[in-house]
């Protein structure tokens, strides 16, 4: 057998283009189990974005394994290593199993009466003294739609405030955004499938070959086939898929946006443009052209650092491509003009006519197993259903479904974004503050400032987990959640496949499903709609996503095609899926129809630079037909960069091993130890001038704080380093050293997904071992 952790992408299975790619079931069992003696659960992976469809194997009321489910569409049997080795978490005995309350300073255990009862009064009290608006929920993108849905209803149906987002901010915000400047709405248009067909693949800031190792399976089995695609990679570090490329893109961190209308620029220059496509679908050619026409090659090259002839094949490639699929992700999504940079790589599908057919796609992709499920169901900052906030038939639509008044559901504002939550929190107005499924004590900016926000005594803190982690430890209310498999609901992945997870077993101790956490709430708040009927008026996972079917009826996510039924035994199914679509649907926009026109489009869109809002009145004076827009944008420089050669770009991101904070991985011993500790990766021109070799303690500081790590030298562009964000705090003894990246990132984020900024900060490095803090 294949060690997976010497090999996370396991062996080869060469297929050629448009051929079908061959199944590989990959199965992990703990030691003495026999597959034949174990139960087996249907559902997916939920330590990515990817959706791989696997069944849970359990004995005994615990989880023994995993098994790659051979019939589904997005893996044909394939699993990543976090999830052959991750559900061991499942069985960890320091899992949370009872509520915790704050007593005179500290944790103490306690039960569920007594920590709802606190919730709901303080709840109660804040309504009562000041208002729904001083109170806020932070959730996830890790969670299930059915809790997702339920949350939104909550929130904005029955309490009726205007905080809710999830840490999807952090995550896939841009990814939202760059669909809605484009296509009026959000709705991912590629398919996995694409992998099948391009003939080039265009992967902008994402590492695939770690993040979402089974799709970069399919590609690497693309390469070993006949007629093999041809990769364009853009990141600063030499990643797996650099190497695999047949143009790396190493650009300066920060200049996506001038890279990108660089090639546009090529593009158009040589006239490799689909003419008819760009007249019939799209409008804003001719302000997109003006634009790129300042962003000769030479100039490029010069802003980004990138070889001139690099960046002129890079084009030609993309220019020449019969069946063109691209992806991007945090490189982009996380790095400086993050929208406006991911929005010209639809634009580079859009004027080369490269969408809606096989092999020609985008992908704006996901990170979280279910973001797309927050983002859908009113859990971010949208309304549920992708509806228009700034559109009050809209509005009225959900007042009605919901039977509350309209003007209950708050629609005054662009709903709050996360890194406003926290401002408000920091300057008193918002008061309470329920955190689930996310970890904001370590995956924020600037983490000094976080501690400080969420350990105020003022701010009354909730936060529900499956551990014990650096954000619970802040808490004033402690709640145990059941985990992936002890629960059952639905989720979507990156490529729009809704996949069933099935309860495999029961949860450890008092701990509850975050959705039977949630109805609690509300049956003790005692929501109630217009008639007096309970507002949440569902109990259980199979009632609350008739609810969400209900809600998505007639919008872009539909999924009144879909039942629990139909999700089970098979494979996972593309939304939407309804009666007009009664299977699925592969491809989004394949007739060159968008969900842009004024009234059903989810947002007007915004302006790139200012993130200003384009508004109703001008949106339907300019796209009355909803079309595509071609929106353009002009580079500027990142807010902070290095001003000496002291000083060097901090980029931050993962490694194949570890899941996020690693409350998952870092307790399954496989993968702890592939990966035990964090490093820093520095080129080897800058270590050799600060003395530093491989191996060596390092300490790296900004304006914001001082981590330690051991050095890796090689690997990533001069003047560039990288930080694992991975490791906290949980599992280290607390001896003052620092270790989470975000001690030394930057509170600043995009104009218009108003994501944070986690890839573009600047440190100073210097060899040894002193953790001294003090100052810059
Ligand atoms: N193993 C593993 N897989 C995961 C996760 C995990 O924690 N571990 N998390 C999941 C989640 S939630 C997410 S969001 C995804 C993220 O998946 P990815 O986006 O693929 O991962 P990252 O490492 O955050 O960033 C990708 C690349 O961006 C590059 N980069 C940094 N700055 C810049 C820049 O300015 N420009 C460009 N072009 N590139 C830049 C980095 O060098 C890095 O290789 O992964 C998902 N899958
Ligand atoms: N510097 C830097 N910072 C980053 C990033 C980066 O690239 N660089 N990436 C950002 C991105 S893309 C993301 S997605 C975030 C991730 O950041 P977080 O969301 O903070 O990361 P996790 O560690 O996944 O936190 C999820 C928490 O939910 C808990 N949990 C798991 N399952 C369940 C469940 O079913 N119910 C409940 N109630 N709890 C559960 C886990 O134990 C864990 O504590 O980090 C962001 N921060
Ligand atoms: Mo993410």
């Amino acid at each position: 057998m294949t060690d997976r952790i010497a090999e996370p992408w396991g062996a080869r299975t060469p297929y050629a283009a448009g051929q079908q790619w061959p199944e590989r079931v990959d199965t992990e069992l703990a030691d003495g189990v026999d597959a034949d003696e174990v139960d087996w659960s249907q559902s997916a992976a939920v330590l990515h974005s990817n959706g791989d469809g696997l069944d849970i194997a359990s004995h005994d009321g615990r989880i023994v394994g995993v098994r790659g489910r051979r019939v589904d569409r997005v893996n044909h049997g394939r699993l990543d290593p976090k999830d052959l080795f991750g559900w061991q978490a499942n069985n960890s005995s320091d899992r949370l199993t009872v509520p915790l309350v704050r007593e005179r300073g500290r944790l103490v255990e306690s039960d569920w009466e007594t920590a709802m009862d606190r919730i709901v009064a303080t709840s109660q009290a804040l309504l009562r003294d000041i208002g729904p608006s001083a109170i806020g929920f932070y959730t996830s993108g890790q969670l299930m739609l059915e809790e997702y849905y339920t949350l939104g209803v909550i929130a904005r149906g029955g309490l009726g405030t205007n905080h809710v987002d999830g840490n999807t901010r952090l995550c896939t915000a841009t990814a939202e955004w760059a669909l809605k400047e484009t296509f009026g709405c959000d709705g991912q248009p590629g398919s996995y499938t694409d992998v099948d067909h391009a003939d080039v693949i265009a992967l902008y800031g994402h590492n695939v070959a770690e993040t979402q190792t089974v799709l970069w399976s399919r590609m690497l089995d693309r390469l070993a086939g006949s007629e093999p695609p041809q990769i364009i990679c853009v990141d600063p570090r030499e990643t797996p898929v650099a190497k695999a490329a047949t143009v790396h893109l190493a650009p300066t961190p920060g200049t996506n946006l001038a890279l990108m209308n660089g090639l546009l620029h090529e593009v158009i220059a040589h006239d490799w443009l689909d003419h008819d496509y760009i007249a019939a679908h799209t409008i804003g050619f001719e302000a997109l052209a003006a634009c790129v026409a300042q962003y000769p090659p030479e100039r490029v090259a010069e802003i980004c650092d990138v070889p001139v002839g690099d960046l002129r094949r890079a084009a030609e490639i993309l220019g020449h491509a019969q069946r063109l699929l691209s992806t991007v992700l945090q490189g982009f999504y996380q790095s400086h003009q993050a929208t406006a940079a991911s929005v010209q790589v639809n634009n580079l599908n859009l004027i080369r006519g490269m969408l809606g057919r096989p092999g020609a796609g985008i992908l704006q992709m996901n990170g979280q197993p279910t973001a797309q499920n927050t983002r859908e169901c009113g859990a971010n900052g949208d309304l549920p259903g992708f509806r228009n906030w700034e559109n009050d038939a809209h509005v009225a639509e959900l007042a009605r479904l919901w039977n509350v008044e309209q003007a209950k559901i708050p629609h005054y504002s662009e709903p709050t974004h996360a890194m406003q939550m926290l401002r408000f929190a920091e300057q008193g107005s918002l008061q309470m503050l329920w955190v689930s499924a996310t970890n904001p004590a370590v995956s924020l900016p600037e983490l000094h400032r976080i501690r400080r926000i969420l350990g105020q005594t003022r701010l009354f803190l909730v936060v529900q987990d499956i551990f014990r982690t650096e954000t619970t430890e802040l808490a004033d209310v402690v709640l145990p959640a059941a985990a992936w498999g002890e629960k059952t609901g639905t989720f979507t992945n990156a490529d729009r496949t809704v996949h069933l997870s099935e309860k495999a077993v029961d949860p450890p101790g008092q701990s509850r499903a975050d959705l039977d956490i949630f109805c609690d709430y509300a049956q003790r708040m005692d929501f109630r709609d217009r008639d007096g009927a309970p507002l949440i008026a569902w109990k259980d996972p199979e009632s609350a996503f008739a609810a969400w079917q209900r809600c998505s009826a007639g919008r872009p996510c539909d999924y009144t095609g879909l039942s629990y039924d139909k999700l089970r035994g098979g494979s996972g199914i593309q939304w939407p899926c309804n009666a007009e679509h009664p299977d699925s649907t592969e491809r989004l926009y394949a007739d060159g129809e968008f969900w842009a026109k004024p009234d059903y489009c989810e947002s007007y869109g915004k302006d790139l630079i200012t993130g200003g809002a384009i508004g109703p009145t001008q949106a339907r004076a300019a796209n009355p037909d909803g079309k595509a827009v071609l929106r353009a944008a002009d580079y500027t420089p990142p807010h902070e960069r290095p001003v000496d050669g002291d000083e060097l770009w901090l980029t931050t991101g993962r490694t194949v091993y570890h899941f996020h904070n690693r409350t998952k991985t870092g307790r399954a011993p496989q993968l702890n130890d592939a990966a035990p500790e964090a490093w820093v990766q520095l080129s080897a021109g800058d270590a050799e001038r600060r003395g530093i070799r491989d191996g060596d303690p390092a300490v790296i500081r900004s304006a914001r704080g001082c981590v330690q790590a051991r050095a890796k030298v090689g690997g990533i562009r001069e003047g560039a380093a990288f930080l694992p964000f991975h490791y906290g705090y949980w599992d280290t003894e607390s001896d003052g050293h620092h270790r989470a990246a975000n001690e030394l990132t930057i509170t600043d984020w995009d104009p218009v997904s108003k994501q944070p900024l986690f890839k573009t900060s600047v440190v100073r490095i210097s060899k040894g071992a002193e953790a001294d803090r003090s100052g810059w």
